[in-house]
């Protein structure tokens, strides 16, 4: 069982895009165990992309993602981290494969709709900077064992 964040981006929330987006992540089987709206500030822009500091993306990205609010959460499952990446698509929206999210909803890499940890040691330091571990929940769902073998 893997955890991942997902971050819903400004341009997908704007676009009313939010319900679309959270039920292709629910019907491959991924369980939600945290959520929330929030509005990302500067601060905390900086930390999650810090890796990207300095490339000549990174400030408008900081613009991007602080422009308006975000949903994140945090989705479980197994192998949840890849899951969750193919499903996105690639980074740049014109080389991402139809019928993910990316190639469905995007035209450009500046306003790619959502984000998800690409790795175990971000996807923990990731939930760690927008969640608490009490936020975190951890419930059954009486489907699971339809999902998972
Ligand atoms: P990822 O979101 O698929 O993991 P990263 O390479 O980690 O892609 O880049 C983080 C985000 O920065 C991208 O999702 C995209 O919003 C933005 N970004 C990356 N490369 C570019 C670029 O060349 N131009 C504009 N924005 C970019
Ligand atoms: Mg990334």
């Amino acid at each position: 069982m893997e955890r991942t964040l997902i971050i819903i981006k400004p341009d997908a929330v704007q676009r009313g895009l939010v319900g679309d987006i959270i039920a292709r992540f629910e019907r491959r089987g991924l369980r939600i165990a945290a959520m929330k709206l929030i509005h990302i500030d500067e601060e905390l822009a900086s930390q999650h992309y810090a890796v990207h500091k300095g490339k000549p993306f990174y400030a408008p990205l900081i613009r991007y993602i602080t422009s308006s609010p975000v949903v994140v959460m945090v989705l479980d499952g197994s192998r949840a981290i890849e899951v969750v990446r193919r499903t996105m698509g690639s980074t740049n929206p014109v080389e991402a494969t139809p019928g993910t999210i990316r190639a469905d909803y995007g035209l450009e890499i500046g306003r790619n709709l959502v984000h998800g940890s690409d790795g175990p040691e971000t996807a923990a330091a990731e939930i760690a900077l927008y969640f608490s571990e009490s936020e975190v929940l951890p419930y059954k769902r009486a489907i699971d064992d339809w999902i998972a073998e």
